[in-house]
């Protein structure tokens, strides 16, 4: 082995470790919110509308507070003193936008199934249920309004007070339009649906409040602890400082959990009023009704190209429903999308086009991706039917396009400047591991027998690692205007190791990369890391975690920390050992002077000496900590390109995804075990809204997919083992050279296997396909072709 390989050897940094925090989650021993308990806690349940839209004539609560285990019964009315109405925090850059007043229990009148009227508090869990019952609720129906193109019409209007549905419209674009679709051959016009989906977290929301002493605490599955209590803050009128919230272990969000909900203010509200804690624990129904959605997009797509497949001008024009209500983030989630409208392609004129609808049906927010999936779906499903009216290979017509791998830093028709790319290189890498022309000769074969396969690609880019501050701040995005991230690292007296880090992971494994990034840095191994997160009371600020920011922001700041602590350690060990902190390394877990390995301290030994301060440099302070906030001078751009094989049964209309391939290039892996984690997640939730999950409501806005019997979420036995592979490609703006992965391959797959469903029927004359792919859809779609 030679001596850079026994270096690298020896780091952490890279290994494919097991995660550390995943023995508790799995034995049982893990902490959620149903797990913590404190005496005299009270229980809640809320009464919530049938009806999608109705003006509200009475509320009967007497029977419910007529029971002796019922403490409080509150309508919208009753709940006083909050400062205003649920907040909306971000909107697109430039716009003003049309927001409805939210509350947490509605006020007049209902705008979906499932909008809470009432909250009943007491002592049982199971009787607040029944006495939720009990609460006698008049509605007088309004019109319902399901339909995003019916609501811009404003025929019936859902809030009176803003005279229409329409929330706002915005445009981002480059280039001259007309003049690239004049340039055009071939115009290709598609209508792209990019139907609603849930989130689907293992557990559902639950929420502890607590207020005792003049502070108020929160227990909530959050993704976004340092939000809720910010926001339950100015909605309470309590400063800062006395409110702290806990995100303890949280079963997955998905996006569902960057929110400030309702119930968690109404809690806290209730909380103090009555003096008592007080509980919520979601049911599965509720989540599937009022847990925020997401997607729910219908776009008029065009792509001009030229005979030789190369791109001349995209347009989308995208209407986006937005349910009842704009939630913390709903208006901005369809302009993600339009930062990277034009993918890893070249294109001289791109322009998204946005309006933003209300429906009587729940809100939409972001969902993993938010923005970027929708967006990424288009272009790999209108360029897969460029190449087939140009009779290209969709393989060509993607290197026809690609931006190329010297061109980066990119600047893109829309100003977003592209920090490092090189998508040949990952194409080229998935046909090394998917041989093309044995695959079509095969493909031919199986037709003889009957057997429609297909195979269909998408390659990506996207952008995350949320979010450089010079962005954020002046164009409206985010109501802190930053998007640093904070870390402290601790080395204790024992040499044991705390990080605080201000994301609050909830499923993505930080505990174990971020644990691998300091062990590096410091000479200890990550067993001797402990990493806390998803408290507010026990480390600086944060911003939390979703965007895929927590290892490019929230790791950089980890990593930078930990530089401070080895230069710090370094100038102790130079001060003991009478050398010059230039020439101290650190070595095979020890710190020693360059040249004479052997004379040298380990982290532990330092740790003891810096906090006496006797022993330390002069005018060096005592301990071994250190804080950073680092702000990104840009956003990351992760890539990659993905394959799909999949089977389908003329017959029934039925999908088989028989192979999954992936390369992506998320930089140099920190863990490649938990990036080939979060692309399966990822690639899972996307093959499941490609073939299986919808949330439909029907026409009187009634939700039809409340359950998970109706709400198909594919479990392994519906996926293939995934055959995944990376490239390396280190972005400049970190140190560590890291992108996101966690939404990858949400991102990428659902167009892979559109793709791949297309390129199976063509033979039977199908050419275009709307998600979900359902057995129904695609053999009705078969029908259609056959005549
Ligand atoms: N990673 C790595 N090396 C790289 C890049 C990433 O080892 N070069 C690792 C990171 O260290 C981290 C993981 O991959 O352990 C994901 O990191 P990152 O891409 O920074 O994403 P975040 O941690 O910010 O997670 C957010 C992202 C989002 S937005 C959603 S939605 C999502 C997701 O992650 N929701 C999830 N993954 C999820 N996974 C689970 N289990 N549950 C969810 O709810």
């Amino acid at each position: 082995m030679s001596v850079a390989d026994r270096a690298q050897a020896e780091k952490w940094v890279g290994r494919a470790m097991k995660r550390k925090e995943d023995p508790k989650l799995i034995t049982g021993r893990g902490n959620y919110v149903e797990d913590i308990s404190i005496a005299g806690t009270l229980w809640a349940s809320f009464v919530r509308s049938p009806e999608a839209h109705a003006r509200i004539v009475s509320i009967d609560t007497s029977a419910a507070e007529a029971r002796d285990d019922i403490v409080l019964v509150a309508t919208g009315e009753d709940v006083d003193g909050l400062a205003g109405p649920l907040p909306m925090a971000w909107i697109p850059p430039g716009v003003d936008v049309n927001t409805p007043e939210h509350w947490p229990l509605a006020k007049g009148s209902v705008k979906h199934v499932g909008d809470p009227v009432a909250v009943v508090i007491g002592t049982d869990r199971y009787g607040v249920v029944d006495a939720a019952d009990e609460v006698a609720v008049e509605y007088d129906p309004l019109p319902v309004v399901v339909d995003p193109e019916e609501a811009l019409r404003d025929e019936t209007i859902i809030h009176d007070a803003l005279g229409t549905n329409v929330s706002h419209r915005w445009s981002l674009g480059g280039g001259d339009l007309e003049a690239g679709f004049a340039e055009a051959d071939h115009i290709i016009e598609r209508r792209v649906v990019n139907h609603r989906t849930a989130g689907g977290a293992i557990e559902p929301r639950g929420v502890l409040a607590d207020y005792r002493g003049d502070e108020l605490t929160i227990w909530t599955s959050t993704q976004v602890p340092h939000f809720v209590r910010l926001f339950l803050g100015i909605l309470l009128g309590i400063s800062q400082d006395r409110v702290r919230a806990v995100a303890p272990d949280v079963g997955g969000g998905f996006g569902s959990k960057l929110q400030m909900y309702g119930e968690e203010v109404l809690l806290c509200w209730a909380a103090r009023k009555l003096e008592r804690p007080v509980k919520w624990i979601e049911t599965r129904s509720e989540n599937m009704q009022v847990c925020h959605h997401g997607r729910d997009q219908i776009a008029k797509v065009r792509m001009g190209v030229k005979n030789d497949g190369s791109i001349t001008a995209f347009h989308a024009d995208i209407l986006a429903d937005f349910g009842a209500y704009h939630m913390l983030l709903t208006p901005t989630i369809p302009s993600l999308g339009a930062f990277v409208m034009q993918g890893c392609y070249r294109m001289p004129a791109v322009q998204t086009d946005i309006t933003g609808v209300f429906t009587n049906k729940f809100s939409t927010d972001a969902i993993r991706g938010a923005g970027r999936p929708e967006a990424t779906h288009m272009i790999e499903t209108v360029l897969d039917q460029a190449a087939a009216e140009l009779g290209m290979d969709p393989v060509e017509i993607r290197r026809k396009n690609f931006i190329p791998a010297d061109a980066f830093p990119f600047e893109t028709t829309v100003g977003v400047v592209y920090d490092s790319g090189n998508y040949q290189g990952t194409l080229d890498r998935l046909l090394e591991h998917l041989d093309l022309p044995k695959f079509r000769a095969e493909q031919e074969r199986l037709r003889g027998e009957g057997i429609y396969r297909g195979v269909g690609f998408s390659t990506y880019t996207e952008i995350c690692g949320l979010a450089p501050s010079r962005v954020t701040g002046p164009t409206g995005f985010g109501l802190q205007a930053g998007g640093w991230e904070s870390a402290v690292v601790s080395v204790h007296t024992t040499g044991a190791v705390t990080v605080y880090t201000g994301t609050s992971p909830h499923g993505q494994g930080l505990e174990t990369s971020f644990a691998q990034i300091v062990a590096d840095r410091v000479g200890t191994s990550p067993d001797m890391v402990d990493v806390l997160h998803g408290d507010t009371a026990t480390g600086p600020e944060g911003l939390n975690t979703y965007g895929s920011r927590s290892l490019a922001v929230g790791g950089e700041s980890i990593a930078r920390s930990a530089e401070k602590i080895q230069a710090k350690v370094k100038r102790i060990v130079a001060h003991q050992l009478e050398a010059d902190p230039a020439d101290i390394e650190l070595r095979d877990g020890k710190f020693s002077v360059k040249g004479s390995p052997d004379k040298g301290m380990t982290l532990a030994e330092v740790a003891g000496q810096a906090y006496i301060p006797l022993n330390l440099p002069e005018g060096m302070e005592p301990g071994l900590s250190e804080t950073t906030f680092y702000d990104p001078d840009n956003f990351v751009f992760p890539f990659g390109a993905h394959a799909a094989i999949v089977d389908v049964d003329v017959e029934t209309g039925k999908v088989d995804v028989v192979r999954y391939l992936g390369v992506d290039d998320c930089g140099p892996a920190i863990n490649p075990k938990i990036i080939d984690g979060q692309l399966h997640g990822g690639i899972v939730h996307a093959i499941g809204q490609a073939l299986y999950e919808r949330v439909h409501y029907d026409a009187e806005g009634q939700l039809v997919t409340g359950t998970f019997v109706d709400y198909a979420l594919p479990s392994a036995a519906e996926v293939p083992s995934f055959e995944l592979d990376r490239t390396e490609t280190p972005t400049p703006t970190n140190t560590l050279g890291v992108k996101g992965v966690g939404e990858a391959g949400t991102i990428g797959a659902s167009a892979a296997v559109t793709n791949a469903v297309i390129d199976a029927l063509r033979p039977v004359g199908v050419t275009w396909l709307n998600m979900p792919l359902s057995p129904s859809r695609v053999w009705a779609a078969i029908q259609e072709a056959r005549g």
